[in-house]
C-alpha cells in the first residue's frame, strides 16, 4: 500500500495518474498547499523541500519526494511504462519535462493568469517560452502517438502540465500533434481517475 501526499496540481496528478495506470493500491492524503499543509513537520519528514507530491510505502517505510523520481521508482517497481530499450530516451524527455515543461509553465501561470498585468517583461518571457516548449513537444510527437512512441511515464509527467493549456494562453490547435496526443491521453480511464485525486475540481479541459 502506498500513501500518496498530494494536491490538485500538475505535479500531484502525475503520480495519481501513474498509480491508477499501474493498478497499485494507494491512499491519497490531502496536502492543501493553499493552507500551508506542506510545512507541517510530519510532511517535511518525507518531503524536506516542502512540496507535493511525496509517497511512502506503508510496509517498508520507504519514502520519496520529487515527481520524476517517484515515477521512475514506480515504473521500476512494477516493470511498467519504462521501456528497457528506450531507458535513456525516457530519462532525456523526463528531465526535459522536469526542468522545462513544468517549471517554465508554472511561471507562465503566475504571470499570465494569477498576476496578469504586473510585468510585461515576465508575460513576454514566459509566454514566449511556453510557446517554444509546445513547439518542441509538437515536433517530437510528429509521427509518434506518445513521447517515446509507446505510452510511458514520460507522458504521465508531461500531460498534466499540458492540461493547463488555457492558463498558459496556449491554443492547442496551433500544435496539432500535441492536441491529438493530449486528447488521446485525456480519454484514458486511468487518467480521468487520477486527475480527480485528491479531490474533484473542474473537468479535464478539452480544446
Ligand atoms: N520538482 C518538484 C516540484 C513540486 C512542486 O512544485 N510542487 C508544488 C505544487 S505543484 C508545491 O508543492 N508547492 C508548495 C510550495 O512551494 O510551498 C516535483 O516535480 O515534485
Amino acid at each position: 500500500m502506498i500513501d500518496l501526499y498530494t494536491w490538485t496540481t500538475p505535479n500531484g496528478r502525475k503520480v495519481s495518474i501513474a498509480l491508477e495506470e499501474m493498478g497499485l493500491p494507494y491512499e491519497a492524503h490531502v496536502i492543501d498547499i493553499g493552507k500551508d499543509d506542506q510545512f507541517a513537520p510530519d510532511f517535511l519528514a518525507i518531503s524536506p523541500n516542502n512540496k507535493i507530491p511525496a509517497i511512502r510505502e506503508r510496509e517498508t517505510g520507504f519514502h520519496l519526494m520529487e515527481s520524476g523520481a517517484i515515477l521512475l521508482w514506480l515504473a521500476e517497481k512494477t516493470g511498467q511504462f519504462l521501456p528497457d530499450a528506450q531507458r535513456w530516451e525516457a530519462m532525456e524527455w523526463l528531465m526535459w519535462q522536469m526542468a522545462g515543461f513544468g517549471p517554465m509553465l508554472g511561471q507562465a501561470h503566475h504571470f499570465l493568469k494569477f498576476k496578469a498585468g504586473t510585468s510585461d517583461y515576465a508575460e513576454e518571457r514566459y509566454g514566449t517560452e511556453a510557446k517554444r516548449l509546445y513547439g518542441v513537444l509538437d515536433k517530437r510527437l510528429e509521427g509518434r502517438d506518445f513521447i517515446l512512441g509507446e505510452y510511458s511515464i514520460v507522458d504521465m509527467a508531461t500531460w498534466p502540465w499540458a492540461s493547463r493549456f488555457e492558463w498558459q494562453q496556449i491554443d492547442l490547435e496551433a500544435y496539432p500533434n500535441v492536441r491529438d496526443w493530449y486528447l488521446r491521453i485525456a480519454d484514458r480511464p486511468a487518467v480521468q481517475k487520477g486527475y480527480d485525486v485528491p479531490k474533484v475540481t473542474t473537468p479535464i479541459p478539452r480544446p
